[in-house]
């Protein structure tokens, strides 16, 4: 049997860490953290572990599919599958235009490199809607940062956690998501030293709340009055650092006079909290050296979405906290994650939804409305979806909405390595190689100063009858009549024909690198051959492995490199989002749901889910079920016992839940994972009856309890942790 190690990276979250994998055959029999890469350093969280249920599991795909109108499946030849979903998606292009054509997905936690070629596609689809699961979580941050930064591609990134003295964590644990390198690490390091500290705002004692010097239980929701509170009191207590607002920023006299008509006690009882708590947190701001704050879904997919994201960022502004060791930066990208949109010369968007009106942000468009684009009766409603390492049937929110506008798609095609829940609704059915049998790389590289890049090269050759999703997508551009992408001409001796058609876009995006960040890049070490470019260097450097592509001097965030206005200044006023936070003024009194009681989060990060990355249940090694945590107060008052089932009811939906009593919940407050309730079968699935669940789906599918229209109205990013819930139980 073949034996060998292996480098690549895991692909369970955004962090992809290096790896080393040890191969038997086709079995990857160990997994240790790989020392050479550059930003894991060989850390590793428990999960790698068990990726061989990712690669080698009985629900691979191994042939296109094509469903037959009794709703069976029939295994085809990928010339039949490309030459008839080709005809189709030309077919209603030229009927209908390229609106009624959408993609969705386009890469998940790993893999972006393969993805990037859909946008060969799409010109062929002629279309520009493209839904992605970042609008159900980050557009609204996005759409800040547009404003503040000058673009909406223009991310910040908590990269310097590792170097700060204080560090706030507001809406995320990344005891159990991570979110940054070595996370786990990091915080273990804050919480052994004296001189640093960590501030953790949550509803929940997470894990990461108890390793933290403060532990700030806001209730569920309510962050946008916490962090308004806040920031006016670091103005009254003169925290804000008036050099660099005086420097770097414009619109603070405006800002100021918002922040002075705050009534801060009001806004602290709504959150929560006591107000002497918040003037402490201000007073260790201002004594702080360098400051992070750190947000992530906690804030995003709950009340206020927007202007979150807005007041999270003016903490670390106002405060001087940018730019610097051990503060919030901006990082560069190699191979840009998201786009930047905005009106046309008239004002308006030439590719707002038809349906719902929608306007695109960062490019994207938002996943909670798309089952009413499909759904509706109107003569440009979308017909056609395209759909690529994603799987929105359960991972959107509203699975029954999904469920009804999928029905209703003409052509439905999902390219995935499994046979997900959204595949068993597609039309075709087509099978890619998995992430460790193809050339890959993510494109979530966050660093700054230093920024690294993983190109992976395959572990294994594919599995039979799989390919890449590069070779798929040139082979439709090819059959809708365009002109296919050819291989990079270069690197013939290094590289099959196949590895330089994956890479022949990054090339270009390479060598632009090279040209913008030139001095960075050489910084890094990278030196060009005689006769060679920057570019061409730098290419050689990715191509060996995981690399420090350049290294950044903290002045440079100051330049039109990162700071997208014109004037290179930080824009403060954002006229929405002060009507935003009148209306939090003018709400200062919570209503409450007497048929709902509790707010459910529905979708909670722990120690064994992965998004829906690995179907077979038995690469769990605990928490098999999922459980619904509820305050021991709660359970009392209801009769539920750990260990006893309810059944969980939202206005939208309702599940069975196994119950486990924490006191680590607010009382009121309930949650469940997400990545749960996946069907499998150990005996592979059923292609005569595809909705056939051989065994019971382990835990709950969590869109089945949430809605299209409990979302931020703006950017409709759903509030997957504000739900109002009831439990019964059983
Ligand atoms: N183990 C694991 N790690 C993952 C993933 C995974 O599936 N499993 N998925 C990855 C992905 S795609 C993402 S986007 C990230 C998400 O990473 P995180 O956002 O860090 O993870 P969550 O557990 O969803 O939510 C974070 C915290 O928000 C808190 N929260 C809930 N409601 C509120 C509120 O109203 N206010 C505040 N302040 N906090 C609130 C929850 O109690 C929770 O502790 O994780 C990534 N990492
Ligand atoms: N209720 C609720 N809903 C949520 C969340 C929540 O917390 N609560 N979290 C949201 C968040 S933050 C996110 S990011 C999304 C994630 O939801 P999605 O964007 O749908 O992504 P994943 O769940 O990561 O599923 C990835 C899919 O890619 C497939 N895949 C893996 N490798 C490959 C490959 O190499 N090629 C192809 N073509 N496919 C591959 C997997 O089999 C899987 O079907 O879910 C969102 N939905
Ligand atoms: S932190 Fe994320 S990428 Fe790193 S090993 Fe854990 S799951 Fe994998
Ligand atoms: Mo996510």
């Amino acid at each position: 049997m073949n034996s060998y190690k292996a480098v690549s990276c895991c692909i369970l979250c955004d962090n992809n860490c290096g790896i080393e994998i040890q191969v038997e055959g086709r079995e990857f029999k160990t997994i240790k953290g790989y020392k050479g890469h550059p930003a894991s350093e060989g850390y590793v969280c428990q999960k790698p572990g068990r990726l061989n249920f990712y690669q080698n599991h009985s629900e691979r795909l191994t042939s296109p599919l094509k469903k037959m109108p009794d709703g069976s499946f029939k295994k085809i030849s990928w010339e039949t599958a490309i030459s008839e979903i080709a005809g189709k998606l030309v077919e209603l292009r030229d009927t209908y235009g390229g609106k009624s054509l959408a993609y969705y997905g386009g890469g998940g936690q790993g893999n972006h490199l393969q993805g990037m070629h859909g946008m060969y596609l799409r010109k062929a689809m002629d279309t520009r809607f493209i839904y992605s699961s970042l609008a159900q979580e980050k557009t609204g941050d996005f759409w800040v940062m547009g404003k503040l930064f000058g673009r909406q591609d223009v991310h910040a990134t908590p990269d310097q956690i590792k170097n700060s003295d204080l560090v706030i964590f507001i809406g995320t644990n990344p005891w159990m998501a991570h979110g940054f390198p070595r996370a786990r690490d990091v915080l273990k390091e804050i919480q052994a030293d004296p001189d640093r500290q960590m501030i953790v705002i949550d509803p929940k004692r997470t894990r990461t709340a108890e390793m933290a010097d403060l532990h700030i239980a806001v209730k569920p929701g309510q962050d946008a009055y916490l962090m308004t509170a806040l920031l006016s009191i670091l103005n009254r207590e003169n925290c804000i650092n008036y050099e660099f607002i005086q420097n770097q920023t414009t619109g603070w006299e405006e800002l100021k006079s918002v922040l002075e008509n705050i009534p801060v006690s009001g806004f602290c009882k709504r959150a929560g909290v006591e107000e002497k708590v918040l003037y402490d947190l201000a007073n260790k701001i201002k004594k702080a050296k360098n400051v992070v704050v750190r947000h992530d879904l906690g804030l995003e997919q709950s009340l206020n979405t927007t202007l979150n994201s807005y007041l999270e960022k003016l903490i670390w502004i106002l405060t001087g906290n940018f730019g610097r060791s051990g503060t919030n930066v901006i990082h560069t990208s190699l191979a840009p994650l998201i786009g930047h949109s905005e009106p046309d010369a008239d004002g308006d968007y030439s590719w707002k939804t038809t349906v719902t009106g929608m306007i695109p942000i960062s490019g994207i468009y938002p996943p909670n409305t798309l089952p009413l684009e499909i759904d509706t009766d109107h003569p440009g409603r979308i017909r056609g979806l395209f759909v690529d390492s994603s799987n929105p049937l359960i991972t959107a929110a509203d699975t029954k909405a999904y469920k009804r506008a999928f029905s209703k798609l003409e052509l439905l095609v999902t390219v995935d390595v499994a046979f997900t829940e959204t595949a068993k609704m597609s039309h075709y059915v087509l099978p890619a190689s998995s992430q460790f049998e193809k050339w890959e790389a993510s494109f979530f590289n966050f660093g700054f100063p230093d920024q690294h890049f993983h190109l992976r090269k395959p572990v294994l050759e594919p599995l039979e009858n799989t390919l890449p999703e590069s070779e798929i997508y040139n082979r439709l551009v090819a059959a809708m009549g365009e002109k296919p992408i050819t291989p990079l001409q270069k690197y013939q001796d290094k590289l099959d024909e196949n590895a330089r058609l994956v890479i022949a876009p990054l090339y270009m995006l390479v060598r632009r690198y090279a040209s913008v960040h030139s001095e960075a890049v050489q910084r890094a070490g990278v030196q060009p051959k005689e006769g060679q470019t920057l570019g061409d260097a730098l290419f050689e450097r990715i191509l060996e492995g995981p690399a420090t592509i350049s290294i950044h001097e903290f002045k440079d965030q100051f330049s039109g490199t990162f700071l997208k206005h014109e004037d290179r200044k930080i824009h403060l006023v954002i006229p929405e989002m002060f009507k935003q936070i009148q209306l939090l003024v003018q709400n200062l009194h919570e209503k409450t749901d007497k048929d709902y009681p509790f707010v459910l989060t529905a979708g909670e990060r722990r120690s064994y889910n992965a998004n829906h990355i690995i179907r077979d249940p038995k690469w769990r090694k605990s928490d098999m079920e999922g459980s619904l945590q509820i305050h021991p107060l709660d359970a009392e008052k209801l009769n539920l016992t750990d260990g006893s089932k309810a059944l969980c009811e939202t206005r939208y939906g309702q599940a069975e839940v196994l119950i486990e009593i924490s006191d680590s919940c607010h009382a009121g407050f309930i949650n469940i994972p997400n990545g749960y309730g996946l069907s499998y079968s150990e005996d592979g699935f059923n292609l005569n009856n595809p909705f056939e669940e051989k065994e019971r789906p382990v835990g709950v599918k969590v869109n089945m309890l949430t809605g299209l229209e409990n979302c931020e109205p703006f950017t409709k990013t759903p509030y997957h942790k504000y739900i109002p819930a009831k439990l019964i139980p059983l």
